[in-house]
């Protein structure tokens, strides 16, 4: 409960309704606090808009010009910015289903790195059997994503965890820690973003405080539990310590990995009613189809269920990000250890790709955060167990990192089909998985050659 209330303390400053006019900094953290987003608008129109108006701003990407304001009805915006697209954001209260808050307040810290790499052996086979369940546990040298950076836009990253701190992605033109100067080196719009990017609570620290995106992020590429043990992670979080977050914050954080170098973005999350929302997510939609543009793949977790927590058809009922239609996007559904779809998994014929290990009743083993941030070594490797399509989804991602890095001049789209023909056939998977396959990392592996 600790570990919520510094989130909630951090918005409470940052977010409150009081002294409009100026600039506020982090995620709405609940519905009464969303504003309308702007597109189009820069940050000093921002500012002179909201002290003429009386309301306040914050900007989501100052080089994109994408600004969501508070307290300013829209009428009065589309009068002051006639050039902006407005919508109004939506906050979510549970945009992940599992995850559990860390052992202890973390906090911000920085990534201090310097670990030697401990990479899984042929002791290790039964903690992960969904490494060999898909042909990727002994992937050959040279075929286990080196040179490939997986975004995770999440709950955040613990990238101290000794099993995941050689393979996060740092920003060499911008300091971190005692480096920290406050200034934006790189000229991204991002001050001191070394180790990715906090979009929550606006830092250059994307600590994990709910412990999904760490568990994320092992299953693409921890060095013993990942599918792509040598794949660079570029932590982005865009989630609260509650697994809540919102369409403005997680769009931004989308943008972020396409501009900092990310060749696969994960989502882990989502929302229903992407066909209500509609221009709401314009927004997100047009941002994944620029990923396409420079051949970086979607993978988004297919979900889980909804309330009742049987698996839903999303052909019928479009969930958001994985229903959203661009070449580059693999929705993926879950299966147990026997490649039969987990009683929670939705799926869909239509808009659901493919299928990969999420865990059953016993979840998937992988890295969680631990009380260590500092230099962190072996005896604070911390594991634990979660289930969901949002585990299948990393599972997905790792193997699209083994993909390209064995063959980069592969198009986003042709990704999506090499994954999607190179698998494991389940014929009872008709009209339920579109591919009818769990995918395969030695299949796609020999096609992508
Ligand atoms: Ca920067
Ligand atoms: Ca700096
Ligand atoms: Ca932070």
């Amino acid at each position: 409960m600790k570990r919520m209330s510094w989130g909630i303390l951090l918005l409470a400053v940052a977010c409150g309704k009081s002294g409009g006019g100026g600039e506020k900094f982090g995620a709405p953290a609940d519905q009464t606090q969303a504003g309308i987003i702007a597109s189009c608008t820069t940050k000093l129109q921002a500012a002179s808009t909201a002290e003429k108006l009386g309301g306040s701003f914050r900007v989501l990407n100052e080089n994109k010009g994408l600004i969501e304001f508070y307290d300013i009805p829209s009428e009065d915006l589309k009068v002051e910015l006639p050039r902006a697209k407005l919508r109004a954001n939506q906050v979510y209260e549970n945009l992940v289903e599992n995850g559990f808050s860390a052992s202890a307040n973390l906090g911000n810290f920085p990534y201090v790195g310097g670990v030697t790499p401990q990479y899984r052996d042929s002791s290790m086979t039964s903690y992960f059997p969904y490494l060999t369940q898909i042909d990727a546990f002994d992937l050959p040298a040279g075929s286990r994503g080196a040179g490939i950076v997986i975004a995770v836009v999440d709950s955040g990253v613990h990238y101290n965890h000794p099993h995941l701190s050689p393979n996060i992605r740092t920003n060499s033109r911008d300091g971190h820690g005692p480096a920290a100067n406050g200034r934006d080196e790189d000229g991204n719009g991002f001050s001191d973003d070394f180790a990715g990017w906090d979009f929550y609570n606006h830092d250059a620290y994307p600590v994990d405080d709910n412990g999904h995106g760490t568990h994320v992020a092992g299953l693409a590429a921890g060095t013993l539990s990942g599918v792509a043990p040598q794949a660079k992670i570029l932590p982005v979080k865009v989630l609260g310590s509650r697994g809540n977050g919102d369409l403005g914050t997680i769009t931004a954080g989308i943008l972020y990995a396409i501009e900092n170098g990310a060749d696969v973005i994960n989502l882990s999350l989502g929302g229903s009613g992407a066909a209500q929302i509609g221009s709401a997510l314009d927004e997100m939609i047009g941002h994944i189809r620029l990923a396409n543009d420079r051949n970086i793949v979607i993978v988004a977790a297919a979900g889980n269920g909804g309330t009742d927590g049987i698996g839903d058809c999303n052909d019928d009922q479009p969930i958001w990000p994985a229903s959203i239609e661009s070449d580059n996007m693999i929705a993926v559904a879950s299966v147990d250890g026997s490649n039969q779809l987990t009683r929670y998994s939705n799926f869909g014929g239509r808009s659901v790709h493919v299928a990969a290990p999420g865990g059953d009743n016993t979840g998937l083993l992988s890295t969680v955060p631990g009380n260590c941030t500092t230099k962190c070594t072996n005896t604070h490797a911390i594991y634990d167990r979660m289930s969901g399509t949002s585990m299948a989804s990393p599972v997905v991602s790792g193997l699209v990192a083994v993909v390209k890095g064995v063959n980069r001049s592969l198009a986003a789209s042709e990704v999506r089909a090499l994954i999607m023909e190179n698998g494991t056939d389940v014929p009872e998977f008709d009209g339920f998985v579109r591919s009818r396959q769990v995918v395969n990392a030695r299949k796609a592996l020999e096609a992508a050659r």
